[in-house]
């Protein structure tokens, strides 16, 4: 019997410019627009096989080895729909093509980061899902296109079909149909800039993103005035501080970001804490780091670990300042470019 088979691999990716909110729970619209930069994956990424044959008894997917359910994942079973019905369009169209549409499919997906590495899989696990999907099927789309998809896996997961910089447009349409990933400059246009990765800790966050972010929107008066008056303007000015690779305005935007968006966090009632006191005291570091200048940028997301963005002439510098403080566990110490993979540091709790 004929068997399918894809595999691809997805990046991951860490937003300078925060999603925190849905308009939309089920289609997975957001309340703002977002922007983010993606990670080289040579080092950091998901990888997916997905097999399709006539001999599957059922649609089944494993998770680093482990078998999880598909029907009780209603964001897995989106993309799948998704995909399948395009697929089904196409073969209607075309009776050449073989009938894969109506396959079952077995799904293998593993993330080669540690778990203590403490990055959210989401984004590039559904990423991955939805492009070796297209693959698979030979879907005609192009990366936009299908993040229309991926967002309904994971919101963020929308930004990781492309590399480089890429901003996720919120749309206005209630069909989420202009809802998706824009490239704003590819992986080579700002080689220069590094990112490093510190973990403060590899415990799983308390509040989940997804359960978070809705009590924000329904409690916090902050993220008005956020997605109101702050963030388009926002977007405007990150995509000209990258265009022009201006590291002291996009380093401002980006930690400003990330303060704002903790911000919101402490603004819902009950408040929601990511960062602790390891947390705080980086941001300190890096403050006084700045206090002639700015030469690095903090950004945390739905948890304590801190991504550090920062022109390479000054990394060497900054892994020997945050290592002198919080001396740990180094998973890997190599200060690559980006575009050739993030640096991943390990930092202890306390
Ligand atoms: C971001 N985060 O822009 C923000 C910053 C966390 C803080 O996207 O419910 O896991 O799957 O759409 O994508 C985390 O949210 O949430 C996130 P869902 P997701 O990267």
């Amino acid at each position: 019997m004929t068997v399918f088979e894809a595999t691809c691999t997805a990046p991951v990716n860490i937003a300078v410019v925060k999603y925190w909110g849905k308009r939309d729970t089920s289609l997975i619209l957001p309340t703002n627009s977002s922007l983010s930069v993606t990670l080289n994956q040579d080092q950091l990424h998901s990888k997916t096989t997905i097999r399709a044959s006539a001999d599957f008894t059922s649609d089944r997917l494993w998770l680093n080895g482990i078998e999880e359910s598909i029907p009780s994942n209603n964001r897995l079973v989106a993309c799948l729909r998704e995909t399948r019905a395009l697929r089904t369009e196409m073969e209607a169209k075309d009776s050449a093509l073989p009938k894969l549409a109506q396959l079952n499919i077995h799904i293998c997906s593993e993330n080669n980061f540690p778990t203590a590495a403490g990055l959210a899989s989401s984004a590039s696990g559904y990423a991955c899902l939805v492009y070796t999907l297209s693959q698979l099927f030979q879907l005609p789309l192009d990366h936009s296109d299908l993040s229309i998809v991926a967002r309904q896996g994971s919101g963020s997961a929308c930004r990781s079909l492309f590399g480089g910089f890429v901003a996720w447009d919120m749309g206005e349409k209630a069909d989420g149909s202009d809802s998706k990933a824009v490239l704003i400059e590819d992986e080579k246009h700002w080689p220069d800039l590094q990112a490093l990765i510190c973990v403060v800790s590899d415990a799983k966050k308390g509040t989940s993103s997804t359960a978070g972010m809705q009590l924000t929107v329904k409690t916090s008066p902050l993220l008005q005035h956020r997605i109101k008056d702050v963030v388009p303007k926002r977007m405007e000015d990150m995509i000209a501080a990258i265009k022009e690779k201006d590291f002291p305005r996009f380093a401002e935007l980006t930690m400003r970001d990330s303060n704002q968006f903790h911000a919101v966090c402490l603004d819902t009632y009950p408040p929601i804490f990511y960062m602790n006191d390891i947390s705080r005291s980086i941001i300190r570091i890096i403050t006084e780091y700045n206090k002639d200048g700015v030469k690095a940028a903090y950004t945390f997301d739905a948890g304590p670990n801190a991504v550090i963005y920062a022109p390479k002439e000054n990394m060497a510098e900054i892994y020997a300042i945050l290592s002198h403080y919080f001396p740990g566990h180094v998973f890997d110490d190599s200060l690559s470019l980006l575009k050739d993979g993030a640096s991943v540091a390990a930092l202890p709790e306390n």
